[in-house]
This record gives structure tokens, sequence and C-alpha cells, in this order.
């Protein structure tokens, strides 16, 4: 079994029910299991900062699919929630990037991890460390709630939440 932090972020219309849609998705999927979900942190846009604010977690899972497959599932249930993918860093509908996948260093053309931004990215940090304080950024060893201690600026608590079945059920 396989072990993976996934981030997810949303900032188009509904964005609550687009985080539970995908995740819904996600665990729906025979080889995939949602352990856990962070709470949901409201995060100013990084990157193009004009446009509205996300709504951002993280989830951990387990899953006995490779890295690459991990991958396809993420991009059709990005495409299922009707995802436009015509600006860079743009307004999205839902978007999953993979963080880690177990303790590897992946480099292939369509798949880097871990996720080439996240250390530098306090909407991935923050939801990250509260899941798993003692998560290792697996090439160089530091702790990433050691990246954080400088980065918490325009992540505020949104919806506080303790298991998947409770995320699931918000309104
Ligand atoms: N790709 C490579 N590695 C990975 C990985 N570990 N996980 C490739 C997922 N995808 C990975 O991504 C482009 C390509 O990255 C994919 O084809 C995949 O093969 P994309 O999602 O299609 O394009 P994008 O998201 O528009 O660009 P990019 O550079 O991935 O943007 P990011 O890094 O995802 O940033 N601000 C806040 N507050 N919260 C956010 O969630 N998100 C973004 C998007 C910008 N600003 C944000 C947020
Ligand atoms: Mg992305």
């Amino acid at each position: 079994m396989n072990n993976a932090y996934l981030s997810l972020g949303s900032n188009i219309g509904n964005r609550l029910e687009h985080l539970q849609q995908a995740v819904q998705l996600l665990n729906e999927h025979p080889s995939i299991n949602v352990s856990i979900v962070s709470s949901v942190y409201e995060t100013d846009p990084v990157g193009l900062t004009e446009q509205a604010k996300f709504l951002n977690i993280v989830v951990k899972l387990s899953t006995t699919l490779e890295a690459t497959e991990l991958l396809s599932v993420c991009q059709s249930i990005e495409n299922k929630l009707g995802r436009m993918r015509k600006i860079r860093w743009g307004p999205r509908t839902v978007d999953l990037d993979i963080l880690l996948y177990n303790e590897s260093h992946i480099q292939l053309e369509n798949l880097i991890i871990p996720h080439i931004c996240m250390q530098e990215r306090a909407f991935v940090l923050v939801p990250l460390v509260e899941i798993n304080k003692d998560v290792k950024n697996p090439i160089t060893g530091t702790l990433y709630r050691e990246e954080l201690a400088i980065k918490e600026d325009g992540i505020n608590l949104w919806k506080k939440i303790g298991r998947v079945e409770e995320f699931l059920r918000q309104d």
C-alpha cells in the first residue's frame, strides 16, 4: 500500500462543494482510500493575484495505484468537475496536485514529486502540517513545519474539520 498527500484548491462558484465532490470521487475509486482531510482554509491567491480567494485543503490517502496512475485519476476528476485549463495559475473549479507519494522522488515530464513549489506555499503547508506535523521533505529531510514558520500570511481557517465523513457533510 502507498501513502500520498494531495493538495486541493478551488476559487470558482461553490468552492466547498467542489472540494467535497473531488474528495468523494477520490474515495469512490476502488483503489483509493482517503483517510484524513484537513480543515478548510481560505487563502489569498498566489501567482496571479487578481483573482478570487481560494479554499484549500490537504488530504492523506492510501492507494494501490502507482503515482502516474494517481495523477491520471486526479486529472480525470479535474476534468469531470469542469476545470478550465486556460490561464496558468488562473481561476479553477478544482485543482488537485500530488504533494508527496511515499518517500518518493519522481521526476518525469508530466509528474514531479515532491510537488515543485510546495515548500514555498503556505496554502499547502498550513493544511499539510495540520494533518501531520512530522512530515518531512523526502529529499532534504527538512520538516515541513519548519519551512512554514515564516510564511503563514494570507491563510485563514474557514471551517474546522475532524473527520472525512464530517467534511463531506458540511454545507
Ligand atoms: N504536474 C507535475 N507534477 C505534478 C504533481 N505533483 N501533481 C503536471 C499534479 N500535477 C503535476 O498542471 C500542469 C501540469 O503539471 C499537469 O499537466 C501535470 O502533468 P495544471 O494543474 O494543469 O496547470 P496549472 O495548475 O494551471 O499550473 P501549475 O503550475 O500546476 O499551477 P499550480 O502550481 O497548481 O498553482 N493560490 C492559492 N491561494 N491557492 C491555490 O490553490 N493554486 C494555484 C495553481 C495558483 N495559486 C493559488 C492556488
Ligand atoms: Mg496544478
